[in-house]
């Protein structure tokens, strides 16, 4: 099929999974699997890995709807400068491929990266954390949680929240296994999440609960799935699109190996329209693209009462004439919001 005229040889394309450098790449005309072109390769290979992008500074990412061409087309339109190139190749990332065959492909360009979400890799070198893309030119999220089994950490749904914030990504909080028997502390705890505005939704695999409303709330998106390990995020995912990763055919990372790859994460189409990711469960996400300073402005019922502290540099913490303080002690912010505030600004784990 090599020089048909009726299909064009350079196509765009998104990046539907990937391991061990080879690529499952949508196109308006299927999927083709994918490599990467030698200058690509080099060129990736020279980038620091370590290198970021800082979220600040970037254009809020688009919701993008349309064919996959057309939708890489109002990337190539847009300021370069504004989003850098990415320098590996992640789940989600627009390209321009020179097919070779029906089935098969060669990734020539990729295009600038609208948005992100990152977490944070040991790999096998534990000294040094890399920055792995869960999934580029999203713009939601939806941070899956249980209600038991495991049980939820809302210490993490914080930090979670900050970095969807940092990175203007819309969020949802979904709550699953609404079926099993748990803690009344859970509907609590929930509750200041949607008292500063975030929706959730309570969801059941098991008992089809939820998965109309969540399945709504995709349409059109493009959504990454995150959350612990075990909370059903594939289920969801299964409950959403029946039979979805059986058409897709996942790329198999069996020996696990390739850190050049976008290991984790896989990105489906949905039938309603727009694209839902499932990832692999997670521990950490990367909080370092956001900046001590841009730190309390992510934690949005923050926001009305910053710039009213006594000091100018407030960071919040334990200051004297703190506003952030005053309104924690006058139960406008809960205070346990406030205790993660400080453990992110002072660099913790969790
Ligand atoms: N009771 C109950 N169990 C559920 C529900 N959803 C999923 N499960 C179970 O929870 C377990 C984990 O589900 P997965 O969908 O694999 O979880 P995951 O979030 O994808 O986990 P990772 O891939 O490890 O990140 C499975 O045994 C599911 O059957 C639910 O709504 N209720
Ligand atoms: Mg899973
Ligand atoms: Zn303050």
């Amino acid at each position: 099929m090599i020089n048909d005229p009726a299909q064009p040889a350079i196509l765009t394309g998104m990046v539907l999974n990937g391991a061990h450098g080879i690529y499952d790449v949508h196109t308006d005309d299927g999927i083709l699997r994918c490599t990467l072109r030698g200058k690509l390769k080099k060129a990736f290979a020279q980038a620091k890995s370590s290198k970021s992008i800082p979220a600040k500074g970037r254009s809020t990412p688009p919701r993008m709807i349309g064919s996959t061409a057309q939708r890489a087309e109002k990337i190539e339109k847009r300021d370069s400068s504004e989003n850098p190139l990415p320098t590996r190749l992640s789940v989600g990332d627009y390209v321009k491929i020179r097919r070779l065959d029906d089935a098969t492909g060669l990734i020539e360009e990729i295009l600038p990266r609208q948005s992100e979400l990152s977490r944070q890799d040991a790999g096998s070198n534990a000294r040094k954390v890399i920055k792995q893309t869960l999934l580029a030119n999203l713009d939601q999220v939806v941070m899956v949680f249980a209600t038991a089994q495991p049980d939820p950490h809302f210490g993490l749904l914080d930090r979670y929240l900050a970095i969807c914030e940092s990175a203007q990504l819309s969020t949802l909080i979904c709550i699953n296994k609404a079926d099993l028997p748990h803690d009344e502390r859970v509907e609590d705890e929930a509750a200041i999440y949607s008292n500063i505005g975030y929706r959730i939704i309570w969801t059941s695999t098991q008992l089809n609960q939820g998965i109309d409303e969540l399945r709504e709330s995709l349409k059109n998106h493009t959504t990454l799935f995150t959350g612990p390990s075990g909370v059903g995020k594939s289920s969801l995912v299964n409950a959403i699109e029946p039979g979805m990763a059986i058409q897709t055919g996942l790329v198999s990372d069996s020996t696990g190996k390739g850190r050049h790859t976008t290991r984790g994460s896989q990105l489906y189409p949905l039938s309603g329209g727009g694209w839902l990711a499932d990832s692999a469960g997670i521990r950490a996400l990367a909080a370092w693209d956001i900046a001590p300073e841009e730190l309390a402005a992510c934690f949005v019922e923050f926001r009305p009462h910053l710039g009213k502290c006594f000091y100018s540099d407030c960071a919040h913490l334990d200051e004297e004439g703190c506003a952030i303080i005053k309104a924690v002690d006058e139960q406008l912010i809960d205070p346990r919001r406030h205790r993660s505030y400080v453990r992110i600004y002072e660099g913790e784990e969790r």
